[in-house]
């Protein structure tokens, strides 16, 4: 059975994790078809196996659920009603009681991914991980779009001290938007730092911080274009220079075996725009690697 097979077969009661397609790229700022990923993604999983060598584990065991794709945001007039529909979506994978993750879409997603978890669980004390080149602290005069998606929940209420970004490029913000994050109180470790110290001591960090501001519950936002453009083409924002793959799968595992972390997306690419598969590819190793630490949790379903 390959990745694409078990995540087409399984359709348990109570999954481990529920899996949302986000077709929706109105609310990018730069050109994007990124609504013809979530359909590439799992065409893209039939190039994989279950089993995951690092964990010796196979994915198999654990109980994932294809909840199936929002209806993409091609014919809307803007973002909002896409935003709406993934925000429905991922309140209804919450209901089911494992984790959410989205598969996107622009990172606009995001916003109401994350909005719907917290609304699940409005007692917990939540946090933002972003892999991310850019702060995405744009200001809202223009409406919301995909660069504007930290300080939308930083400024609907979400502490600026429970946000922690890896991976932001030192060419990839403008002065203002690093400023602001710095005035919330926003965790920053830029891509220099993981090539130095690693994913590991990097989220040790992280999560020093955020539990220091009361985080116990996360969402990860995994924005492919923190990935060095030669191995995340399709990003429109990716950047030579940027991160490692082999460290972004790393974090991946890493955050998917996390306690906290109760939901997380894939955002950014548009496989439309791909060369060679090859950022497709490193979607499905950030997904997989993310469930191979989730099935290392204890109470998952492959532990019971
Ligand atoms: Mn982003």
């Amino acid at each position: 059975m390959n990745a694409r097979e078990w995540l087409a077969s399984a359709q348990p009661e109570f999954p481990d994790i529920s899996l949302v397609g986000a077709p929706v790229s109105r609310a990018s700022i730069s050109p994007s078809q990124a609504w013809t990923t979530p359909p590439a993604f799992r065409e893209t999983l039939a190039r994989f196996p279950t089993w995951e060598a690092a964990h010796e584990i196979d994915l198999a065991e654990l109980a994932i659920r294809d909840t199936g794709d929002v209806a993409d945001d091609r014919g809307d007039a803007d973002g909002v009603a896409g935003r709406e529909r993934v925000r429905t979506a991922c309140a209804e994978a919450a209901a089911l009681g494992g984790g959410v993750f989205v598969v996107g879409g622009d990172n606009s997603v995001t916003v109401p991914a994350m909005q719907a978890l917290m609304a699940s669980r409005p007692g917990d004390g939540w946090g933002l991980v972003t892999l991310d080149a850019h702060h995405d602290c744009r200001p809202l005069d223009d409406g919301p779009n995909n660069g504007t998606v930290v300080r939308e929940l930083i400024e609907a209420g979400l502490p600026g001290k429970r946000v922690a970004q890896i991976g932001i490029h030192p060419l990839g913000n403008d002065l203002d938007n690093a400023q602001w994050a710095r005035e919330q109180g926003v965790h920053v470790y830029p891509v220099r730092e993981v090539r130095l110290h690693g994913a590991h001591a990097i989220l040790h960090e992280a999560q020093l911080a955020l539990t220091g501001a009361g985080v116990t519950s996360l969402y990860v936002d995994f924005d492919l274009d923190c990935a060095d453009r030669s191995e995340a083409p399709a990003c429109p924002a990716s950047l030579p220079g940027g991160m490692a793959a082999a460290d972004l799968i790393q974090f991946a595992r890493l955050l998917g075996n996390h306690f906290g972390v109760a939901g997380a997306d894939i955002t950014e690419v548009d496989a439309s725009a791909d060369l060679a598969d090859t950022t497709m590819r490193l979607a499905a190793c950030v997904f997989l690697s993310f469930c191979a630490g989730y099935a290392c949790r204890q109470g998952s379903q492959s532990r019971r």
